[in-house]
């Protein structure tokens, strides 16, 4: 592949009108018709070319209205189709033949089969896998598409809008035609067909269109969708009340697959779904399954409207959709759910997930200006960054103009493929405000670190805080400008209160947030009666890193009295954060291990504290991650080091509130039929926290049995199984219990890829055997995405010290891994390997074995621009 540079977007010369498409479908030799209808855009050459993008297609006809091209006049390679001799002005017809083999089709993209059903995967390019086409998402048109299929086979013939008619063809094939009013990209190109169970319903929009839901299934899986159609109807109810949005055709589908790259994909009207996302009952799916169900149907969903009706004008753009979309979905759940707690568990996932990926060799800007592999950049810097970019513009203009903003860039781009400038520009508009600094959130990789200090002069009652910020140099990006930081702050009393300035100068403030946008600013409150403990970045209104030398004392004020709760999360986090850094640091040097009272008093304080929820509660038992206190250390890593420390503080904890854990285990105990709904989960969540410390403080396996024992439903159940995996790995009843899982479960592919995930993770050196082990289980599914990445991928992503073995055969085990899946699936094998993102932060043994597996990889033969691009870029 090569690269390809925004700065070298130009339209195409040809304006494409109308895609005619006609697929008789084989498992082996689908035969794919395309006519498509052009026109040259005025002022281009007559004699230029039209160009269009392939990928691995047999083309075995080619006609320029109805009439065979000459040889002479075209040119077919494995990339392209140039035709030349064009008419001038005049509309054409081009009609491509195809012939194409999903069932061979290993890598997921363009037409394939999964479980014996013809599906599609069209994003980022998988379109030019189909027909010829010019495959970018600027080039929208309307889509007629005729479907033709054995009948027995493939009762069901689905694609994008809405149905026209179909019948029976008397030789045993049926045919259906579909009609997508919407002019869409290539992307957005959907065909599902085969034997499937449906489960419908309706919703009426605001306006009164009659909408037909359908999620189609496995067969004998139907129940089991009840739950993401309750949370589909709830995204449209809920779009059209928050951004006032409704759908537009009469038709709404999901299918779920059980083989699928991403999570899901928002094709117009037929949204594509892996099963993991869309399947749930209280026997085998947890809190946590329901929850991301809820979000994926409903980003999904909005997709509609935001990547849709107004999509992007090249892949530069992708966070004009994903980021926005992610953005929408943040809120939806925030309003079905707490939005404290969802705030909670969207920042860990962005520290965890994004802020190591642009600390690293894969760091890249929200909007990129050049990629060679567009597959690698459905990131969580595009996505998760791209969604903390928006909700900044929505604090930075408040609820109100923000609402303008949206409403602008609805009205004014719908149908239109546009930018991030477009995009920005709304707002502008809209609010009257210059938003050029700020947009350097979308071109500026690296995660901005404040650095903020304080004084009180108490005889002149004012407070002065020093705040200076920087970015971090990133690949090809070394100096950086200042940004422009929405920073929400607060200013706590020692009695709890917060103080009100009389005035503040040095900065723009407006209601709490300080707009941070010099390299250095002192900003002066004056009438503050007493030392004033600030409390930074409320609700994480910027992804920052923040240094603030602040006491235990002054964070446990935090923990204890503010008004925003997510802060108050914060406050015990950082705690906990320090002291786990320096655990590690102490377990690193064989000193004695200590954990700080004021933590343990902190946690045990908000654990008991009955007027917070549960599921905040939860929150903050549940510790940094290894991986969390890796970053936070930031280089010369050594991962045994950072658990021995960890699990050092788990015990002190664990020790010191015996009771209070005790006492949470069977107070948040529930009773009555299983009910997915936030509360149910969180006190779930806080029993299981609580258990987690009371088995920590036991030699013995017997509590986590009984738990195993007890559960009745998935989240308890993995839970416990969990619990006695990784406290008691080599245990008769740990093996017993994974035994009886994997028994009872056999036939439940989501379930299984539990039972493998959990055993990944075990921590120690010891795990890479079981885990070459499970490879050979008769479960194992080298052919499917999920089982690969509950395996494979959650070792890698999840299991430092595992992994990160010090001897370096978890990175050599893991490059074989990589060659292998690449042979069949590169964006799986691309996606799996960025797990060694962080891996020039080791000490330096660890990081010399992860360089070589990393250049044996890079000099290994037929490697897929996917997986070259990722080594090359992480090797750099
Ligand atoms: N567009 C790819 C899947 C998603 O982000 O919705
Ligand atoms: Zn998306």
């Amino acid at each position: 592949g090569q690269i390809v540079h925004l700065e070298d977007y130009r339209p195409t010369d040809f304006v494409l009108e109308r895609v005619d498409l006609t697929f008789e479908l084989d498992p082996r030799e689908t035969k794919v018709e395309a006519r498509l209808i052009f026109h040259r855009r005025e002022g281009v050459s007559p004699s230029a070319p039209l160009v269009l993008d392939g990928d691995e297609l047999t083309m075995t006809g080619l006609l320029l209205d109805q009439v065979d091209i000459p040889a002479a006049l075209y040119e077919a390679t494995d990339e392209a189709l140039i035709i030349r001799g064009l008419p001038e002005t005049a509309p054409f017809e081009i009609t491509i033949t195809t012939v194409l083999s999903p069932e061979t089709n290993t890598k997921l993209m363009g037409l394939y089969r999964t479980s014996n059903v013809y599906c599609t995967q069209c994003e980022a390019e998988g379109f030019r896998r189909i027909t010829y086409f010019p495959d970018r998402p600027d080039v929208l048109a309307v889509y007629t598409v005729n479907i033709i299929a054995d009948k027995a086979a493939a009762p069901l013939l689905l694609s994008n809008g809405n149905y026209l008619g179909g019948a029976d063809m008397g030789d045993g094939r049926h045919f259906a035609s579909w009609f997508d009013p919407h002019p869409k990209p290539s992307y957005l190109f959907a065909l599902v067909a085969g034997d499937l169970g449906v489960v419908e319903d309706r919703f009426t929009t605001a306006s009164g269109r009659e909408v037909a839901l359908k999620i189609y299934v496995e067969h004998g899986k139907e129940p089991r969708a009840a739950y993401a159609m309750d949370a589909l109807k709830r995204a449209m109810k809920w779009d059209e009340e928050v951004f006032g949005r409704e759908y537009d055709l009469d038709i709404f589908m999901i299918v779920a697959v059980s083989d699928f790259n991403m999570g899901a994909m928002e094709n117009k009207g037929l949204n594509v779904f892996n099963d993991k996302y869309v399947l749930a009952d209280p026997e085998t799916a947890t809190d946590t399954d329901y929850a991301n169900i809820e979000a994926i149907i409903a980003h999904e969903y909005f997709h509609n409207w935001t990547g849709n009706r107004i999509t992007c004008r090249d892949w530069f753009q992708l966070c004009l959709k994903e980021g926005l979309t992610v953005y929408r979905d943040h809120e939806f759940s925030a309003d079905m759910r707490s939005r404290t707690v969802k705030r909670i568990a969207e920042v860990r996932h962005l520290k965890s997930e994004q802020f190591p990926e642009d600390a690293g060799p894969l760091a890249h800007p929200v909007r990129p200006t050049k990629y060679r592999e567009i597959n690698n950049f459905y990131t969580t810097t595009v996505y998760e960054k791209g969604s903390e970019v928006t909700r900044m513009i929505a604090t930075i203009l408040g609820r109100d103009l923000f609402k303008k903003g949206m409403d602008l860039y609805f009205e004014r781009h719908d149908g239109q493929a546009v930018t991030i400038e477009d995009f920005v520009a709304c707002f502008e508009a809209a609010s009257g405000r210059d938003l050029a600094q700020f947009s350097l959130w979308y071109h500026q990789a690296g995660t901005p670190l404040v650095t903020a200090s304080g004084s009180y002069d108490a005889g002149k009652q004012t407070y002065t805080l020093s705040l200076e910020q920087s970015v971090p140099p990133t690949p090809e990006q070394s100096a950086k400008a200042p940004m422009h930081i929405p920073l929400r702050l607060g200013l706590l009393l020692e009695d709890g209160t917060e103080a009100t300035p009389t005035a503040v100068s040095g900065a723009d403030i407006t209601g709490d947030v300080l707009h941070l946008t010099e390299r250095k600013q002192t900003v002066v409150f004056s009438g503050i009666p007493s030392r004033p403990v600030p409390s930074f970045n409320r609700g994480f209104s910027a992804p920052i890193n923040l240094h603030f030398e602040q006491g235990a004392r002054d964070r446990a004020l935090i923990a204890r009295h503010e008004t925003d709760l997510f802060a108050r999360w914060q406050a015990l986090n950082t705690m906990a954060l320090d002291n786990l850094v320096k655990a590690a640091a102490e377990a690193r040097r064989g000193q004695p291990l200590t954990c700080d009272d004021a933590l343990i008093d902190g946690l045990l304080a908000a654990a008991a504290e009955d007027r917070l929820e549960p599921a905040f509660r939860s929150q903050v038992l549940s510790l940094p991650s290894e991986a969390d206190i890796a970053r936070e250390i930031g280089s010369n890593n050594d991962p045994d080091a950072i658990q021995a420390g960890r699990q050092a503080v788990l015990a002190a904890i664990a020790a010191a509130g015996s009771n209070t854990f005790a006492q949470l285990v069977d107070r948040m105990s529930l009773s009555g039929p299983f009910r997915p709904d936030a509360e149910s989960a969180g006190r779930r969540a806080l029993r299981n926290a609580a258990l987690s410390y009371v088995v920590y403080a036991d030699d013995r396996p017997e509590k986590a049995t009984n738990a195993f024992r007890a559960a009745n439903n998935m989240t308890d159940l993995s839970h416990a199984l969990t619990l006695l995996a990784h406290r008691f790995p080599d245990a008769d009843e740990t093996v017993d219990a994974l035994a009886s899982f994997k028994k009872r479960f056999a036939d439940n592919a989501l379930v299984i890829d539990k039972w493998f995930a959990i055993q990944a993770t075990i921590p120690g050196a010891a795990t890479l055997d079981r885990v070459r082990a499970l490879m050979s289980d008769p479960l194992f599914n080298a052919n499917n995405p999920n089982r690969v990445r509950s395996l494979v991928g959650t070792f890698a992503f999840a299991n430092a010290t595992g992994f990160n073995r010090a001897d370096g055969e978890g990175y050599r085990f893991l490059a074989h891994q990589i060659l292998d899946i690449d042979a069949r699936n590169p964006q799986l094998a691309a996606r799996i390997l960025t797990s060694m993102r962080s891996w020039r932060s080791l000490e330096k043994v660890r990081s010399g074995h992860a360089r070589s597996a990393l250049e044996g990889i890079a000099g290994a033969a037929n490697l897929s621009a996917d997986v070259s691009d990722i080594v090359e870029r992480m090797l750099k």
